[in-house]
């Protein structure tokens, strides 16, 4: 696939996405989402690969929705272009891999609506987050007002909706919103670590945990358990992962994933 503003280097079972337009600071235009979609389809048929980390060239995570393209939509195009964005943000939720977003700079606006879709984040300290569209009379259309809610809580979320304040990685950690903050020479190691932490354990119990724990968040608290106990049976049985990660403890040695 010919990529112009991602780059996408995959390698030892880890797909880096690189959003790569830093003269306008990252912002996410049609080819964004029309390449974003692709690479998503490129890594679900690839079984090599583990986990996706998705980052930003340059000082911005994404500053934001294109507002140069948005300028001139009519209300049907805002709309069209609000679905897009959900359906591609949607896809990132539902891979079967974790999809981590390493924060290098701004995430504002669709910038921090991309980061609430990956699976955690962690935070350069030189990030900064914010969703500034009232500012520009707008509201997020990436399913911001959304996810926001569900991560921080609904003051924290109305908050930072109704103010545009722009927030730095430690207050966005201290509601819940970053997991982790790093020295910014230090992402993309720091990243790796937890990478690999997720790589040396069970892949079809990390596939399941993340997809039952989304799930869950969709649906009632009964459905949700009911969920957990299918698929924490389909880990059971003859050649399973589970078999093989019990036996290695009981026989004290690692697990050896097939
Ligand atoms: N869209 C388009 N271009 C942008 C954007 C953006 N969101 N952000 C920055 N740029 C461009 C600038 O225009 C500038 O271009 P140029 O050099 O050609 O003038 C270049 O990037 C560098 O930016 P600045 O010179 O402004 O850099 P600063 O370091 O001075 O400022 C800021 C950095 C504070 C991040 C500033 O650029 C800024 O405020 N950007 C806009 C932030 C913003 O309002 N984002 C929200 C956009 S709205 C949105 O995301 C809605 C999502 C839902 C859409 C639903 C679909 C309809």
């Amino acid at each position: 696939m010919n990529l112009t503003v991602l780059k996408l280097e995959v390698g030892e079972g880890i797909a880096w996405i690189t959003i790569n337009r830093p003269e306008a600071l990252n912002a996410l235009n049609t080819v964004f989402f029309r390449e974003m979609e692709g690479v998503l389809n490129q890594l679900s048929g690839d079984k090599s690969v583990r986990v996706a980390v998705i980052t930003g060239e340059g000082k911005a995570f994404v500053a934001g929705a294109d507002i140069a393209e948005m300028a001139h939509m009519s209300p049907e195009e805002g709309s069209r272009f609000s679905q897009t964005g959900q359906a591609v943000f949607s896809h990132i939720e539902q891979m079967a891999i974790p999809v981590i977003a390493a924060i290098n700079g701004f995430a504002l606006g669709g910038g921090m609506e991309l980061a609430m879709s990956c699976d955690f984040r962690i935070a350069s300290s030189k990030a900064r987050f914010g969703q500034p569209e009232v500012n520009l009379g707008l509201i997020p259309g990436y399913a911001g007002t959304q996810r926001l809610p569900r991560l921080v809580g609904l003051g924290h979320a109305l908050y930072l909706l109704t103010t545009a304040e722009m927030i730095d990685a430690q207050t966005a950690f201290s509601i819940g919103l970053v997991q982790k903050v790093v020295e910014p020479e230090q992402l993309k190691e720091e990243t790796l670590k937890i990478v690999q932490t997720i790589m040396a354990k069970g892949p079809q119990a990390v596939s399941l945990v993340k997809q039952v724990t989304r799930g869950g968040m969709l649906t009632d608290f009964e459905s949700g358990c009911n969920l957990e106990s299918d698929r924490f049976g389909s880990l059971f049985g003859p050649g399973s992962q589970g078999e093989e990660g019990m036996k290695a403890f009981l026989e004290k040695r690692k697990p050896e994933w097939k």
